[in-house]
């Protein structure tokens, strides 16, 4: 199987860096860690989430979470992503990079090619031109995929809240998305950290810190 997305364009003067990986593998924990230490940089810094970030792309977020739309097919769901995903782009990220800050997003593009693409099985080809489409083209300058095995993400999740739409889906689901994760950060290991989500939260945000702080200080260096 091949998931590689297209490439696309990279943000301009600002540096854009996404967090991916399944259910509890600890993205907003390592999403709040990282823009804690570089707001001390004194750079502007956002943190969002996908699906979300703006007041219209939150309201789709709610219809896509929850289990009152179990039924919702699955083209309506890839569509419904996009479309929050073009608002927060458009409305938040972009401008946020056009000024130069750093944005710090708890998922992108890559959740919808591994979950609607993949587990779903829309295909990789159709969302990865869909997504391009909302986002007109949108590539983060790096990835982080916190690699969790599906048992582990999915204990640490129930621990936190009541267990949503898609959440509620088969462990046969979630091992898809898994593996579809790691067949896309095989495919752009330039792009992609690829950290183990079962090590300790605070040796996981010093990597990360390392390898990001590198890539604002070249940034800075190339605007
Ligand atoms: N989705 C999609 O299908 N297509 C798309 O295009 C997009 C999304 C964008 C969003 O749900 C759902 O939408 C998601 C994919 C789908 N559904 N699924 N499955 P969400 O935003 O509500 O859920 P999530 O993104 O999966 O986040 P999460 O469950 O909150 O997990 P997390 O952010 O990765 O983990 P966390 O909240 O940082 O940590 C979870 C718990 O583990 C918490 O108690 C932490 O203290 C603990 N934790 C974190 N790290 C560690 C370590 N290292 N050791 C021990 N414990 C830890």
């Amino acid at each position: 199987m091949n998931v590689a997305p297209d490439p696309g364009k990279r943000a301009n003067s600002g540096v854009f860096v996404v967090f991916e990986g399944g259910e509890g593998a600890g993205k907003s924990t390592q999403a709040h860690l990282l823009v804690d230490h570089l707001s001390m940089g004194g750079r502007e810094v956002i943190n969002t989430r996908e699906p979300g970030g703006t007041p219209t792309a939150e309201a789709i977020r709610s219809i896509l979470l929850d289990r009152a739309h179990a039924g919702l097919d699955a083209r309506s769901e890839a569509l419904l992503f996009a479309a929050a995903r073009a608002a927060h782009v458009k409305d938040l990220i972009r401008p946020a990079l056009d000024r130069g800050a750093v944005v710090v997003c708890d998922r992108f593009i890559d959740s919808s090619l591994a979950y609607q693409g993949v587990a779903r099985g829309l295909g990789v080809k159709v969302i990865s031109e869909l997504s391009a489409w909302a986002t007109d083209g949108l590539v983060p300058d790096m990835t982080v995929l916190l690699d969790v095995p599906e048992e582990l993400g999915l204990a640490r999740a129930k621990r936190e809240s009541i267990v949503d739409r898609i959440e509620g889906e088969s462990a046969q689901f979630h091992s898809e998305v898994r593996k579809a994760f790691l067949d896309l950060a095989a495919a752009d290991p330039q792009r992609y950290l690829v950290l183990e989500a079962g090590q300790p939260v605070a040796q996981t945000a010093r990597e990360i810190a390392m390898v990001v702080d590198r890539l604002v200080s070249r940034a800075e260096v190339t605007p």
